[in-house]
């Protein structure tokens, strides 16, 4: 059978399909062909990074798995990214932690980062046309503790403040650089082990960290604020929570990150864009797969990501939307893991931007329930992976499941070497 030739019946026959609903496939894959995602570097190597003095570990973020071939250095943090674009449609974004700098062996701390340590970051994305996020890293350091921003202890907050500041002006040096916004998130552990009767003040300390870290405007970078639910070792108490962000991010008009793992497992987190979109500009996703807590697993294509999807696409917020993955599961080849993630995601919202939203908007404003309740349930399996099909094709990226062996080759090649 030629595959390239049924890719193509396939599609001629669903385009049909979708505009008996009223659904326009071009118009569809135009948008999925545009939809940027941004590539987290963190899946690579398991959040250590390259900091001379090594990453303290411990506090803050857990990765799980020792599966072989993490990459060790930043040459093979971009080979692993190099390989993962080869197997994915459309043009992205790479998301770095500022532990991943370039500190020429030597031990720079994190008060003391400068724009000067990611420039080799900025030239090597450039020309593999990407574009750069970035985060300030406040885990995995002597210093972090149960609390950084948050932290009632003088000199520990202001290294945090000037780790973060720093963070902020790279942003910006990088943002400059490739002409087109790095958009920055701010992402803190802070809380609580056991209970605490301070709740109040360390909130209030973090709101004068952040009024402190923000107080310099930028025109190259965007600030977004991530909360959580809870940490590992910090169960009773976040001092980020959804509504100290919330708060803080309506008042200040920052972008709020929703991490699909940071909210409780039956909350749903498609819901909230709505809301948050009416009051702050725009919208962070670090889109995850929790199991049954924050466990960082690697996106599938679940209820929970493509009703996600369908929310942005129907409050047409694309362009406030930015879409980010994070995920970091050890155990597994860490390059199919991105690969899985990112093409989950594509998936999810292709399957939102084939959604017959005319139809059943109209059915909605009639009262006709049922129609609209049917209509959705068929829509689940209009075939909506003959258009996914196509657009790998059109892509020149492996059709299905075809993309195992080439990645089984990468592992035997390079990775199993390491
Ligand atoms: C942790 C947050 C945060 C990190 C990354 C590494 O719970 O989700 O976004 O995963 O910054
Ligand atoms: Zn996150």
């Amino acid at each position: 059978m030629n595959k390239k030739l049924s890719v193509q019946q396939a599609f001629d026959l669903a385009k049909e399909r979708y505009a008996a609903v009223g659904v326009d496939v071009e118009q569809a894959l135009k948008h999925i062909q545009q939809l940027s995602i941004s590539l987290h570097c963190w899946q690579t190597d398991d959040v250590v990074g390259f900091e001379s003095a090594g990453n303290q570990g411990g506090s803050g973020i857990q990765a799980t798995g020792n599966y072989p071939g993490r990459a060790r250095n930043i040459g093979e943090v971009q080979a692993d990214i190099e390989e993962v674009l080869t197997h994915i449609g459309g043009t992205h974004r790479f998301n770095l932690h500022a532990i991943y700098g370039d500190f020429g062996g030597k031990v720079v701390d994190r008060n003391q980062i400068l724009p000067e340590h990611f420039t080799g970051w900025m030239e090597w994305a450039k020309e593999h046309n990407l574009k750069i996020d970035f985060n300030s890293s406040s885990f995995g350091h002597a210093k972090s503790g149960n609390l950084t921003l948050a932290n009632p202890d003088k000199d520990i907050r202001d290294f945090w403040i000037e780790h973060t500041k720093r963070s902020r002006a790279i942003s910006e040096a990088i943002g400059k650089f490739q002409e087109d916004p790095c958009i920055m998130n701010l992402w803190i552990h802070d809380g609580a082990k056991d209970l605490t009767v301070n709740r109040y003040k360390y909130r209030q300390i973090l709101e004068q960290s952040l009024d402190e870290i923000f107080a310099t405007p930028y025109k190259n970078m965007k600030d977004c604020i991530e909360s959580k639910l809870f940490g590992i070792a910090l169960e009773s108490y976040t001092v980020g929570s959804h509504d100290f962000y919330m708060g803080y991010g309506v008042k200040n008009q920052k972008i709020i990150t929703l991490d699909t793992g940071h909210f409780h497992l039956t909350e749903s987190v498609a819901d909230k864009i709505s809301s948050l979109l009416l009051f702050t500009p725009e919208i962070m996703l670090h889109v995850s797969r929790p199991v049954r807590w924050d466990s960082d697993h690697v996106v599938t294509l679940n209820e929970e990501i493509i009703e996600l999807a369908r929310e942005i696409v129907r409050a047409d917020a694309l362009n406030k939307v930015h879409v980010g993955l994070d995920f970091f599961d050890a155990s597994i080849n860490r390059i199919g893991a991105y690969v899985i993630g990112v093409r989950a995601t594509q998936k999810a919202f292709l399957q939102a931007f084939l959604e017959p939203l005319e139809t059943l908007r109209a059915y909605e404003a009639n009262e006709q329930h049922f129609e609209r309740l049917a209509l959705l349930e068929e829509a689940k399996s209009l075939p909506w992976n003959a258009v996914w099909d196509y657009f790998c094709l059109k892509n020149d990226v492996e059709i299905g499941e075809d993309f195992i062996p080439a990645i089984q080759q990468y592992e035997k090649n390079i990775t199993s070497k390491r």
